[in-house]
């Protein structure tokens, strides 16, 4: 029998609805139409959901330094470590560690537990390295942290300026939503504002390949080019703002004129003029930013030297207008609302607000309130490693991948006293330092509510049972407050219970004067909380249906009610490039893999898209450098190194790379980028500098290059680059090794047992080596090895593990390495949803038969459910044809 239920997606900050089928144990998802976020589509993250779900590698009871132990033992054991710590060395010698993947109810309780009642403010939260230049920006301007959009302005705006996002395939479906508005109304116009070409612009009428970090500068320059053309709006100017003056000077200063602005930002004059005179002469404007904007060492200015061109233009709380910073994590906004970076309190008050530390203590009840900011994230982890932090509880992130200088940061976690870890997964690689580790329950286990980008609270609703001895995170906190002796404050018998409390302090004592008001959802019953639909914040008793923009009575949260201007002194990254690291190494993400891979490694149409930690380099800087396309090739910072296989391409800026920041050390031996990345931090917000590190880059020359593939999980010897992907019915392991394999038969039987029969093909002279393994007539693994990396197409021999029989035509194709025996090589994959790869499209094309992307969607079908593959679909037919 079938059931559905309905619940969210737990990746990006889009926040689409998941519809979930269960038919007998079989589970499938696709999107909730009636989702205002997604009206029923999801991308190819989410169209994976179900791959997603199994138990394999998954943490199902607690451990103690690495052995089970009970749930009693284990929160004993965090809560008599904690207290010892605290005894000792006071409550700032502990600290939490929290995540925008957790649901608001488990935030709220971490808060207040830590802030509360520990009486440290030593909580922070992965947000730190993802929103929180965002949040001072907003605050700085509207003295509070209100998004004040909606997706439907961006629907309706007549421009939108994308800055520092690749919204293509890091919010797919509010992508989808853009693109659906262009093909509406083809007026529309799109700037792309990246360093890169990225799959984003396919849809932009300019892009503006910026110098990277000079974002202040072109707004700036923005500014004062509005001014001249005299268009700012002193009808919302003069009443609603302060501060202007200041800001026009200092714009004039740093930015004078379009040709310093093409200059300094590396753009041409014309690309600068068309772009100011867009939005000068355009009413309905949204910016939609992200971390090209926030993960900078002055993020915080770059966010206000946007929000003063909206406000110079009155461009804000109208339909289809606004500066509109868009949301990473499922629950970015959750954690806002909670207060969990260091420097907040609950319900978007603030730590240094006496008032608000007066009402926070009274509505908890308790006398320890923190009154002091607490550390911020990347200082944190240097406590940590100074020995001043003695106990860390990490829940829902992954530090030792994530944090700019990760190797720092896994040593301080292993020489921690005292590493608390909540996870759902076995293998990450700060659970695997942990003392103490959790099991925490997982999406479609667990049950409770998250806010997206357009502040819409949506649930997450479960529809798998309870694994193991998994348990929600607010439950493991509620047990350990207890324990710790604040019992009373933590009595929660649900979910809902601690909604409910959220909510009322939200509205305690606000009368509109803070912007998170939640009141009206204060008194909700379990079932409506239960049944709750999404809903955007405020939610007051007059505003009960929630509300979709914010400030659209141009009154804001300062304290004389006006939104402010900040005068921006533009500053370059923190380090330059110089002699000795030419290179800027831009890090971030690739359209179907989350963060350290954790939950979407797990599924095979996932992996098949980049496989590898790749560096994308223009053909000028590969040659300039000696790279060759799908070689390998070693990174070095001042801080680390690393190994990626090398992605030439004219898409990159010459003089800066990109890497992906996905890989972890169970998945590839040398693949975490942030080993490299500087941790310097932006002073106001904390935020990391992630998107500018100088570093240089030269060919990594090992002895050999191979492969291998098998249907189980093997661990590679003497392979100095490894990177495991898993397949539709296998494993492949990519690798290459600095010593020579004198004997490859016996090596390559070490790597994949000696039983079977073999089929072996070697050539001495030419150091190659290619063998198979079949067992019951069926392929159970296979190994290549040559001195080139130029081996077989893997895309072929994927297909021949689906084949339930090896035949004879294989065995030929498999030891001339050579696709063949029916068998057409579908290369490498574009369309994640329906498994097509790019040779198939190329036949395609060749053949005549598709001349555009809709042809390949109609033939291939290709395209055609969540549309993430349309950019490179374009690419290929664009690249296929004659210039
Ligand atoms: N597929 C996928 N989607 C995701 C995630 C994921 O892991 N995978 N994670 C989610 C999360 S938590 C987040 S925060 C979002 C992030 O979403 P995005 O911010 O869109 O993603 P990034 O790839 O980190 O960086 C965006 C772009 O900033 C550009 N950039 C670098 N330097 C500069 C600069 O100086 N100026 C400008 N203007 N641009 C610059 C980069 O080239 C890059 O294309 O994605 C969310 N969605
Ligand atoms: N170089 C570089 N570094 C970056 C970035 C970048 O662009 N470049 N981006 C930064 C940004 S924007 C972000 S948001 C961070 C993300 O960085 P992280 O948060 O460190 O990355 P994740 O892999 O999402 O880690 C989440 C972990 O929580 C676990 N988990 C999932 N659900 C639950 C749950 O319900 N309960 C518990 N207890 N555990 C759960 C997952 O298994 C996973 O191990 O990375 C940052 N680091
Ligand atoms: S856009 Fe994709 S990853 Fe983001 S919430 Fe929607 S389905 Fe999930
Ligand atoms: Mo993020």
């Amino acid at each position: 029998m079938a059931t559905t239920s309905l619940t969210t997606c737990p990746y990006c900050g889009v926040g689409c609805g998941v519809q979930v089928t269960d038919e007998d144990g079989a589970i499938s998802v696709k999107g909730d139409k009636l989702h205002p976020a997604n009206f029923g589509r999801l991308c190819s993250k989410g169209s994976a959901l179900a791959d997603t779900i199994g138990l394999e590698d998954r943490l199902l009871h607690p451990q103690i330094n690495g052995k089970q132990a009970s749930w009693d033992t284990a929160l004993n054991a965090v809560s008599n470590g904690l207290k010892k710590i605290i005894e000792e060395y006071g409550p700032d010698a502990v600290a939490f560690y929290v995540s925008g993947q957790l649901l608001t109810e488990d935030y709220y309780v971490a808060n207040k537990l830590m802030k509360g009642f520990i009486g440290s403010a030593n909580i922070d939260t992965n947000s730190r390295l993802c929103m929180s230049s965002a949040v001072a920006g907003y605050k700085r301007a509207f003295g509070s942290d209100s998004v004040p959009c909606s997706y439907e302005d961006l629907e309706q705006a007549e421009l939108i300026v994308i800055e520092g996002s690749n919204t293509a395939w890091c919010h797919p479906i509010v992508y989808q939503r853009i693109v659906k508005a262009k093909q509406q109304r083809p007026e529309l116009k799109i700037v792309v504002i990246d360093p890169r070409k990225t799959a984003t612009c396919d849809i932009a009428d300019l892009h503006l390949p910026i110098k990277p970090g000079s974002d202040a500068t072109l707004f700036n320059g923005l500014l004062s080019y509005i001014n001249k053309q005299q268009r700012i709006n002193w009808d919302f100017v003069n009443p609603h703002t302060e501060g202007v003056v200041e800001a026009l000077l200092a714009a004039e200063k740093s930015a004078a004129g379009i040709s310093q602005v093409a200059q300094i930002c590396e753009l041409s004059e014309q690309d600068v003029r068309l772009f100011y005179q867009f939005f000068a002469d355009t009413k309905k404007v949204v910016t939609l930013y992200s971390q090209g904007v926030n993960q900078s060492s002055s993020g915080t200015d770059k966010s206000n030297s946007i929000i003063n061109c909206h406000l110079a233009t009155g461009r804000i709380g109208k339909p289809a207008m606004g500066p509109f910073s868009i949301t990473g994590q499922p629950n970015a906004m959750g954690g806002r609302e909670v207060g969990a970076l260091s420097n907040q309190l609950a319900a978007h008050m603030e730590l240094n607000n006496p008032a608000h530390h007066d009402l926070v203590s009274r509505f908890w009840q308790t006398d320890n309130l923190a009154s002091v900011a607490g550390l911020q994230a990347v200082d944190m982890f240097e406590q940590i490693a100074n020995g001043k932090i003695k106990a860390i509880w990490v829940i829902a992130t992954n530090p030792v991948v994530t944090l700019p200088n990760a190797d720092v940061v896994r040593r301080a976690i292993e020489d921690c006293e005292l590493v608390i870890v909540s996870e759902c997964e076995l293998n990450t690689g700060t659970a695997a330092r942990a003392n103490i580790l959790l099991p925490a329950l997982a999406w479609g286990e667990k049950c409770g509510t998250v806010t997206n980008s357009e502040r819409r609270i949506s649930h997450q609703r479960n529809f798998l049972p309870h694994p193991g001895e998994a348990e929600e995170d607010w439950w493991i906190l509620s047990q350990v407050a207890k324990r710790m002796g604040f019992g009373e404050a933590f009595n929660y018998q649900s979910s809902a219970d601690i909604f409910r409390e959220h909510a009322a302090l939200s509205g305690f004592e606000n009368k509109g004067k803070r912007d998170f008001d939640i009141s009206g959802l204060a008194e909700i019953t379990d079932k409506q909380y239960d049944e709750l639909s999404p809903i955007q914040w405020p939610v007051t008793a007059r505003d009960s249906e929630g509300t979709e923009r914010m400030f659209e009575d141009g009154r804001f949260f300062t304290a004389t009610g006006k939104a402010q201007f900040i005068a921006i002194t533009p500053r370059p990254p923190a380090n330059a490039t110089d002699e000795e690291y030419p290179l800027i190494l831009n890090t971030g993400r690739v359209r179907d893999q989350w963060h350290t891979m954790t939950r979407t490694a797990r599924s095979a149409r996932l992996n098949a898209h980049i496989s590898e930690p790749i560096i994308q380099i223009h053909p000028a800087d590969a040659k300039a450098y000696n790279l060759k396309n799908s070689g390998i090739a070693r990174l070095d910072s001042l801080w680390g190194n690393m190994l990626a296989r090398i992605a030439v391409t004219e898409e990159q800026r010459p003089g800066s790379v990109f890497v992906p920041m996905h890989w972890n050390d169970f998945l590839a031996s040398k693949g975490r980028v942030n080993a490299l990345v500087n941790p310097v931090v932006d002073p106001i917000s904390g935020q990391p500098e992630s998107k500018h590190t100088p570093i240089k880059v030269a060919p990594y020359r090992p002895a050999w290059y191979g492969f291998m593939f098998s249907r189980t999980a093997l661990a590679p010897s003497n392979a100095e680059y490894w990177v495991k992907i898993k397949g539709d019915q296998f494993f492949r392991y990519e690798l290459a090794g600095e010593t020579a394999i004198s004997d490859p038969f016996s090596w390559a039987k070490k790597q994949l047992g000696n039983d079977g029969e073999w089929l072996e093909f070697s050539d001495q002279n030419e150091k190659r080596f290619r063998a198979g393994k079949i067992i019951d007539n069926r392929l159970e693994s296979i190994i290549f090895i040559a001195p080139e990396f130029d081996l077989p197409a893997r895309s072929w021999l994927s297909q021949v593990f689906s084949e339930q029989t090896v035949t004879d035509e294989m065995r030929m194709s498999l030891l001339a390495g050579k696709p063949g025996a029916g068998l057409p090589d579908t290369g490498p994959m574009v369309c994640a949803c329906f498994g097509v790869g790019e040779n198939t499209i190329m036949e395609a094309i060749a053949s005549g038969s598709a001349k555009t992307a809709e042809d390949i969607g109609t033939l291939l079908k290709a395209g055609t459910n969540c549309g993430s593959c349309i950019p490179e679909l374009k690419n290929i037919i664009s690249n296929k044809q004659p210039h």
